[in-house]
C-alpha cells in the first residue's frame, strides 16, 4: 500500500485532545478560519476561530456540519473501478497502485498520439491553492493536454472589473460598518456571503439604508429597507439610468471624474438616452423606484456597493458589471474608505500562480483550449474529440448547463473518464476509475479569499480516511509513472504551501502562527486614483474593449432569452443557490437536504393562477433543452414573470434523476466567455397526481 500522505499537524498519543487551525475550504467569499478540535486522532468538533476578525467564531449552518460530511457513510475510502455500463455507477474496489498504473498507460497512449485529446475538469469544490491549482496544472501542462478556460462562475464579472478598474480589485470588506447607505446587487448575503452581512447590519444599526437588487425576495431582501425587484439580465439599464439621474441633478464629483476616470465625455452621453422612464420599462419596476434610488446614491456619503456574481450570469453580464463599476468613480465614493464597490478581493493577492502551475511545462506548445461552461457540446464534437476527461474539485454533470448534452457526452463509450471524489456524485456515476480524495481535515492547504483580504493556512487535523489520499499526491503519483523528472514533481505540499506568495509579499511566520495573516493594504485604495488599469484611471471608456471590436463603453446588452420573448416559454427562470447547499456540495449530507426538502420552484401567485398551479404540487418546468420536476411553492419571493428553480441538487437525488441545469443553455457571456445560468426562459405546469414522483 501506498503511503505518502498528507501527516496530520502533531503525533497523537491516546487520549490527547488538541485543536488544529485551518481554513473552510468552500467556493464562499467568506473564506473562514476553522478551528477542529481532535481527540485520540478523531475530529470531534468543528468551529469559527474566534480569534479570526472575519469569521468572530461564525461559521454557516453547512460548514458547522462539515465532520457528518467528513464521516458521511457515502465516503468514498477506496479506489474503484467501472464494473458496470458507462452512467450506471456500478464500481468494484482496486488497489492504488492497479488504478494508478492503468490510468498512467491508458493517458500515455492517448498523448503518444495527441495530448490534446485529454482534458483536465476541475472548478473550485476546494479554493485551496495547493488543492486545486499547483501539481494538477503542472501535470496537464507537462502532459500537453488541452488547457481548460475555467468560466464556470465569475469571469464576466470579474473580466469586466478588469477593463474598468483594472482586476478585481475594490472596498475592504469591513469598512462595510461605517458606510451610510449599501447597495447589495445581484447578491443573496445571508445566503452566500454571511460574514459581510455582519459588517451591513452594523452599518443599519449605526443608521444606514441597505437597498437589494434582485429579481428575488431573498431572505437578505427581507432585512433590506428596499428591494429593487428587476427583471434577471437587465441591471445595466438601472445603473445607466442611475447615471442619467446623477448627471442631471449634478449629484457628480467633477474633481474626481476629471483627475480619475478615462471616457467621461462618451458615457454621460450613453448614460443620457437611460432616462428612468426608459430603464424602468426594461427592467419591470417603477420610475420612481429609480428615481429615489439615484437620489440616495448620489446625496448619501459615504455609500458602497456589494455586487456580486449573480447579476453576471446573463448575456450582457459583463457590461452590467462594468456599468455598475463605474458608479462610485462618477460620485467620488472612492475618497472615503467606506465607498466604493466590492466584487471580489481576490486580484489584491500576490499569488505566484507561475510557481504553482509552471506553465513553462508547455515548453513552447499551444494546446487548445476547452471553456468549461460548453463542456456538453466539446464531449459531443466529433471534429476534435475528447478521448479522456481527469475530473477533480467539481461535479459537471450536475452544475454544468444544458445537461441533458453533459450528460450525452460523459455517457460517451468511448471517452476515459477519472473522477477524484469525495463523493459518488452524479459525474462520479460516469468514472471510468473514482479515486478516493481528501477531505480540509486531512490535506495541507493556502488560501486566498475572493471576499475578505486575509492569507489563510490549512494544516491537517486528522490522517485521511482510509484509502483517500489527495490530489496532489494523485497527481504526483501520475507524474512518477508518466516518466516526468522534473524536480517539481517531487515537491510536497508543505513546499507548495511555502511557494504559493510571491517571495516576501506575506507574513508566513504570522500565518503559521495563527493560521491567517492580513495583506498588507491601504484603507482607501482607489482614493487618488491609482487604478491597475493601464491608464491608472476608472475606465468609463475602455480603449481595450474598443481594440477588441467591442463597445467601449458600458450599455445594456439584453438577455439572450429576454423575458417576454417567446410565447412557447412566457416565464424567465433564475437558478440561484439553495441556501444549504453550496453548489452541488453538501446535497447528500442529510441533515441539510433534510431542510431543503426537495428541489423547489418558486412562482409568483398571479404566474400561479393563469396555470392552475397549487403551492405544494409537482410541476413540470420545460422548454426545447429539456424537462424537469420539482416541487412548487407559490410565493411572495418571485416576482411576475420570473421562476426561481433553487440549485443545484444531485440529479439522482431530485425529483426524476434531473435537476435545474437541464434547462440552462451553454451560451455566454458578452465578457468572459461565462455561463448564463440566469437568462433562461421556460413554461411551467402542474402534474396529474402521482405522475412522475419516483425518485430516480
Ligand atoms: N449557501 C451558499 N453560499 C454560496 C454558494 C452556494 O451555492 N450556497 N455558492 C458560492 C459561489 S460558487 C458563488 S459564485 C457565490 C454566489 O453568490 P452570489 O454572487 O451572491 O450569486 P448568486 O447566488 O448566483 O446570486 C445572488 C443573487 O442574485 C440574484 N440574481 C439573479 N439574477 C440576477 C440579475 O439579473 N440581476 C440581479 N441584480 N440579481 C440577480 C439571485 O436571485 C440571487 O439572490 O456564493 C457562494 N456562496
Ligand atoms: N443552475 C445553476 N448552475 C450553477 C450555478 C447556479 O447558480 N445555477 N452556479 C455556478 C457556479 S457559481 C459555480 S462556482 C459552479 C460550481 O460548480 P463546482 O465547482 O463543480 O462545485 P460543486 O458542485 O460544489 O462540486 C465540487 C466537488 O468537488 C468535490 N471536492 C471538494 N474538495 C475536494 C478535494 O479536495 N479533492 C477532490 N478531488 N474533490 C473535492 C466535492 O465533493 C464536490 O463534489 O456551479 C455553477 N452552476
Ligand atoms: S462556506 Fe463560507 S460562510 Fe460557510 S464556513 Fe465556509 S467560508 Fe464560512
Ligand atoms: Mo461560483
Amino acid at each position: 500500500m501506498d503511503t505518502a500522505v498528507a501527516s496530520p499537524a502533531t503525533t497523537t498519543p491516546s487520549d490527547d485532545v488538541r485543536t488544529v487551525r485551518g481554513a473552510c475550504p468552500h467556493d464562499c467569499p467568506d473564506t473562514c478560519a476553522l478551528v477542529t478540535t481532535v481527540k485520540d486522532g478523531v475530529a470531534i468538533k468543528l468551529q469559527g476561530n474566534p480569534e479570526h476578525p472575519h469569521t468572530a467564531g461564525v461559521l454557516c449552518t453547512k460548514v458547522s456540519r462539515y465532520i457528518e460530511r467528513n464521516n458521511h457513510a457515502g465516503r468514498l475510502l477506496q479506489p474503484m473501478r467501472r464494473s458496470g455500463p458507462k452512467g450506471s455507477g456500478q464500481f468494484e474496489p482496486v488497489s492504488w497502485d492497479e488504478a494508478l498504473d492503468d490510468i498512467a498507460a491508458r493517458l500515455k497512449a492517448l498523448a503518444c498520439i495527441n495530448p490534446e485529446t485529454i482534458v483536465p475538469y476541475s472548478y473550485a469544490g476546494t479554493m485551496g491553492l495547493v488543492q486545486g491549482e499547483s501539481m494538477d496544472r503542472r501535470f496537464f501542462h507537462k502532459l500537453g493536454a488541452s488547457l481548460l478556460d475555467r468560466t464556470i462562475c465569475s469571469t464576466a464579472g470579474g473580466e469586466a472589473f478588469g477593463f474598468t478598474l483594472g482586476g478585481k480589485v475594490g472596498m475592504r470588506v469591513e469598512f462595510f460598518g461605517e458606510a451610510k447607505l449599501i447597495l447589495i446587487w445581484g447578491s443573496n448575503s445571508i445566503a452566500s456571503n454571511l460574514h459581510f452581512w455582519r459588517h451591513a447590519q452594523a452599518a443599519k444599526r449605526a443608521g444606514a439604508r441597505l437597498v437589494c437588487i434582485d429579481p428575488r425576495k431573498t431572505e437578505t431582501a427581507d432585512k433590506c429597507d428596499e428591494h429593487v425587484a428587476l427583471l434577471p439580465g437587465t441591471d445595466a439599464a438601472l445603473a445607466l439610468a442611475l447615471m442619467h439621474e446623477l448627471i442631471v441633478h449634478d449629484w457628480l464629483d467633477h474633481d474626481y471624474i476629471a483627475q480619475q476616470t478615462v471616457g467621461w465625455e462618451q458615457l454621460r452621453e450613453r448614460a443620457m438616452q437611460w432616462p428612468p422612464s426608459r430603464a424602468a420599462q426594461v427592467c419591470g419596476i417603477p420610475e420612481s423606484q429609480i428615481v429615489e434610488l439615484a437620489r440616495a446614491y448620489g446625496t448619501t456619503k459615504p455609500a458602497a456597493i456589494r455586487l456580486n456574481y449573480g447579476m453576471q450570469r446573463v448575456h450582457g453580464g459583463g457590461n452590467a458589471a462594468r456599468a455598475v463599476a463605474c458608479l462610485p468613480a462618477l460620485t467620488g465614493a472612492w475618497r472615503h474608505r467606506a465607498g466604493g464597490v466590492l466584487l471580489s478581493t481576490s486580484g489584491l493577492y500576490p499569488v505566484d500562480r507561475a510557481a504553482l502551475q509552471r506553465p513553462d511545462l508547455l515548453a513552447g506548445r499551444t494546446p487548445r483550449t476547452i471553456n468549461m461552461v460548453t463542456i456538453g457540446d466539446a464531449l459531443l464534437d466529433t471534429a476534435n474529440p475528447i478521448k479522456a476527461v481527469v475530473v477533480y474539485n467539481s461535479n459537471p454533470v450536475a452544475v454544468a448547463p444544458d445537461s441533458g448534452k453533459v450528460v450525452q457526452g460523459f455517457a460517451r463509450e468511448d471517452l476515459f473518464t477519472v473522477v477524484l471524489e469525495q463523493f459518488q456524485t452524479d459525474t462520479a456515476d460516469y468514472a471510468d476509475y473514482l479515486l478516493p480524495a481528501t477531505t480540509q481535515l486531512e490535506h495541507w492547504d493556502i488560501h486566498y479569499s475572493y471576499g475578505h483580504t486575509d492569507v489563510m493556512l490549512n494544516t491537517p487535523a486528522i490522517a485521511p480516511r482510509s484509502l483517500a489520499r489527495s490530489n496532489t499526491w494523485v497527481f504526483r503519483e501520475l507524474a512518477r509513472r508518466m516518466g516526468f523528472t522534473e524536480p517539481c514533481f517531487s515537491d510536497n505540499d508543505e513546499t507548495l504551501v511555502a511557494d504559493a506568495f510571491q517571495a516576501g509579499s506575506i507574513d508566513y511566520e504570522d500565518l503559521r502562527a495563527n493560521g491567517f495573516t492580513r495583506l498588507n493594504l491601504p484603507d482607501a485604495p482607489f482614493a487618488q486614483g491609482n487604478f491597475p488599469t493601464p491608464s491608472g484611471k476608472c475606465e468609463f471608456y475602455s480603449q481595450r474593449l474598443a481594440a477588441m471590436g467591442q463597445d467601449g463603453l458600458p450599455d445594456h446588452v439584453p438577455n439572450h432569452e429576454p423575458a417576454g420573448s417567446s410565447v412557447a416559454y412566457p416565464l424567465a427562470m433564475i437558478s440561484p443557490p439553495a441556501r444549504n447547499f453550496l453548489n452541488s456540495s453538501f446535497v447528500n449530507v442529510t441533515s441539510l437536504r433534510d431542510i431543503e426538502g426537495e428541489p423547489l420552484l418558486e412562482i409568483h401567485e398571479e404566474d400561479a393562477a393563469v396555470r392552475g398551479i397549487l403551492s405544494g404540487q409537482v410541476v413540470r418546468v420545460f422548454n426545447e433543452r429539456g424537462e424537469h420536476r420539482c416541487r412548487v411553492e407559490v410565493s411572495r419571493r418571485a416576482r411576475p414573470g420570473v421562476v426561481n428553480g433553487l440549485g443545484i441538487w444531485w440529479r439522482k437525488l431530485g425529483l426524476d434523476g434531473s435537476n435545474v441545469n437541464q434547462l440552462t443553455s451553454q451560451r455566454l457571456t458578452d465578457i468572459g466567455r461565462g455561463p448564463t445560468f440566469y437568462d433562461c426562459l421556460v413554461q411551467v405546469e402542474a402534474v396529474a397526481e402521482g405522475a412522475g414522483e419516483g425518485r430516480a
